[in-house]
């Protein structure tokens, strides 16, 4: 136990601290947070149109208005929804496999809630499906959630259901009662759920043409996305009205892909190219990242990054310089943020590198390149993965105390 401790400590002080840049240090602090799982959305459909339409506008117009991250990627493995939930609020890795909300959820974890709640915030998830899926209800009471609103706490219909349940429009329309009545500042984590593989849709909800390609996958997925995305314009429509707006900020993240490897000749149709390289593979798994805080104009940053990088990102933008527990995240504001995503399966990016299946690739043009040039990337690259690993097998979190350090 203590010795792993020891060697991850020792690891993790080895690597430099985060300069934070002034401006963005504190500067929603004491909002309310909308922190809002998109779920499946791939960052490859952002300002692209088919049609001469646009696929997402919403997010595309909210984009200009917010910190817009494009090169953000996520970084889960086999628990999916439940994995980007755990890196966001632990700045973990998932695990090598299985759902570590299963394998893990009597760990100590200081998550972002259990820290926040010492900021005076009320912690809360809601989602519009069984509180058991994925062992939530478990989890988020190790997490220091207050409540979780999950199906039981909606009214679901046949008319307003599709696919795996309670439509996003309606889930958001629901969602917004429910925080109304809450004590504020909230920390709120709302989970979206029709554009879930297989992505079906009412013919009502669909907002483009359909699209022809091959891949049934694909076609229903662009009209899922879209949909998603009108439902989200309404749900911000609603929080203005509701009077919520400016005191709050959001934050905007797709939990994972979408679209899989199967579908890689559709994929390459769609994006105009001859054909898929796992070079392809990796930018495929770029998700967007939307921070939008009312009255700051933001930017377009292009740093690469990960999920693991949301939590201190978070923690610090509502104003604590102290960032609770052991995890591997950076602050996507910081003046020196390393410049790397790895992902589960131990590809990676660099500024300058993809790394994926043993090649290591150029990231200006997607060729081959000398393999020594990832070298040093590949060694941080199993650090992260391998001491995150012993954090959570060991559970290595319970030996902190609290307590600055
Ligand atoms: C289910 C939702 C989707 O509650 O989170 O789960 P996924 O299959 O994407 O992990
Ligand atoms: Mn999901």
């Amino acid at each position: 136990g203590s010795k792993d401790l020891e060697i991850v400590k020792t690891y993790l002080e080895s690597t430099p601290k985060d300069v934070l840049d002034p401006e963005m240090f504190g500067l929603a602090k004491g909002r309310n947070v909308f922190l809002i799982s998109l779920e499946s959305v791939q960052s490859f459909l952002l300002e692209k149109k088919i049609f001469d339409q646009e696929i997402t506008p919403f997010l595309n117009s909210l984009m200009k208005n917010s910190f817009y991250f494009d090169q953000f990627y996520h970084q889960t493995g086999h628990g999916k929804t439940s994995d980007a939930e755990f890196i966001i609020d632990t700045m973990l890795y998932p695990l090598p496999s299985g759902a570590v909300f299963f394998t893990h959820s009597q760990n100590t974890y200081h998550s972002i809630p259990n820290q926040l709640k010492k900021n005076g915030y009320y912690p809360v998830v809601l989602h519009g499906n069984n509180k058991t899926f994925w062992n939530r209800d478990q989890m988020y009471k190790t997490m220091g959630y207050e409540r979780f609103f999950s199906a039981e706490e909606y009214d679901i219909t046949e008319k307003n259901s599709v696919g795996w349940g309670l439509k996003d429009l309606p889930f958001f329309e629901q969602s917004l009662d429910k925080l109304r009545a809450l004590p504020q500042p909230f920390y709120a984590k709302l989970i979206t759920l029709t554009n879930h593989h297989p992505f079906e849709l009412n013919p009502e909800d669909r907002l483009l043409p359909p699209y022809h390609s091959n891949s049934e996958t694909l076609n229903n997925y662009i009209e899922t996305v879209r949909y998603t995305d009108e439902a989200l314009k309404h749900f911000f429509k609603m929080i203005k009205t509701a009077g919520l707006y400016d005191n709050s900020v959001f934050i905007l993240y797709g939990d994972h892909y979408g679209i899989s490897r199967k579908h890689r000749k559709e994929m390459a149709e769609f994006l105009g190219k001859e054909k898929l390289t796992p070079y392809d593979h990796v930018q495929l798994q770029q998700v967007p990242l939307i921070i939008h805080i009312p009255g700051v104009k933001g930017r377009k940053m292009s740093v690469v990054s990960g999920q693991v990088d949301l939590k201190p990102t978070i923690l610090h933008l509502l104003g604590n310089d102290y960032v609770e527990g052991l995890g591997f995240g950076h602050d996507l504001f910081a003046v020196n943020k390393p410049q790397f995503a790895v992902l589960r399966d131990g590809s990676f990016v660099t500024e300058h590198y993809v790394y994926s299946g043993n090649k290591c690739y150029s990231k200006l043009n997607g060729e081959k390149t000398d393999s020594t040039l990832c070298e040093p990337f590949r060694k941080k690259a199993q650090n992260h993965l391998r001491y995150s690993d012993k954090i959570i097998f060991g559970d290595l979190n319970r030996f902190l105390t609290d307590e600055k350090s």
